[in-house]
């Protein structure tokens, strides 16, 4: 329980960056049939990891190296590719992995619910959505639930992008994202990516995605 509070307080700090990877709060066998072990253990230990590795490799020794996260995502657009591509790829990881469980609250409450409701008229409308733009988001990439303008949106990014770069079509704060590159799911379910979509739903946990909603509620989000 402590892990996992600690892996969700450092998540809450987008500026954060920490030299090595903290353990996977469950083991990779945890989110099985949904998401089988070897998936998670080459996507945590391998990809996850190497994003991190290249970050650090990437602004060692460069004047992004004294940047917060946040710092660097808002300029973006500027950055050399290697270094948004790796920034990107370890900070939307935190975020997928924080937000999955063997346990997970099956269904946001409070007001999240109710900003859900308000904005799709309910939840399974809102996956609709949501499926709908990761089933059909054309190659890598991510699809998110944002907080724009005090309002939700979906939206979805190419490659390591993510919402709160300068570059992103619609910026705002992720507080829910989706991996849909292959490397997410390939082992298991091939090119089915709407099989991964579907099981991703019964291993996120909303208690995750409503904390993150009430603290970029509290703290404001980026407005274009
Ligand atoms: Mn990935």
């Amino acid at each position: 329980m402590l892990t996992v509070l600690i892996t969700l307080l450092s998540l809450l700090q987008i500026n954060a960056i920490s030299t090595t990877l903290a353990p996977l709060p469950y083991a990779y066998n945890a989110l099985e049939p949904s998401i089988d072990a070897k998936t998670m253990e080459v996507h945590y230990t391998k990809h996850y990891q190497a994003y991190l590795n290249n970050f650090i490799k990437a602004v060692s020794g460069t004047p992004s190296d004294t940047l917060t996260m946040e710092q660097l995502f808002a300029k973006a657009d500027k950055l050399p590719a290697v270094v948004r591509n790796n920034a990107g790829g370890y900070w939307n990881h935190k975020l997928y992995f924080a937000q999955l469980s063997p346990t997970p609250a099956q269904a946001p409450s409070g007001a999240l619910a109710q900003a859900i409701d308000a904005k799709w008229g309910s939840l399974q409308n809102f996956r609709e959505d949501f499926n709908r733009i990761a089933n059909s988001h054309f190659g890598s990439g991510w699809v998110w639930l944002i907080v724009r303008n005090h309002t939700l949106e979906i939206t979805s990014t190419m490659n390591q992008d993510n919402p709160l770069m300068s570059n992103a079509e619609m910026r705002g704060v992720p507080i829910l994202g989706l991996d849909v590159w292959e490397h997410a799911y390939y082992l298991k379910y091939q090119n089915k990516r709407s099989d991964y979509v579907t099981a991703f739903w019964k291993v996120l946990d909303w208690d995750v995605v409503e904390k993150l909603y009430e603290q970029a509620a509290e703290q404001g989000v980026p407005v274009e």
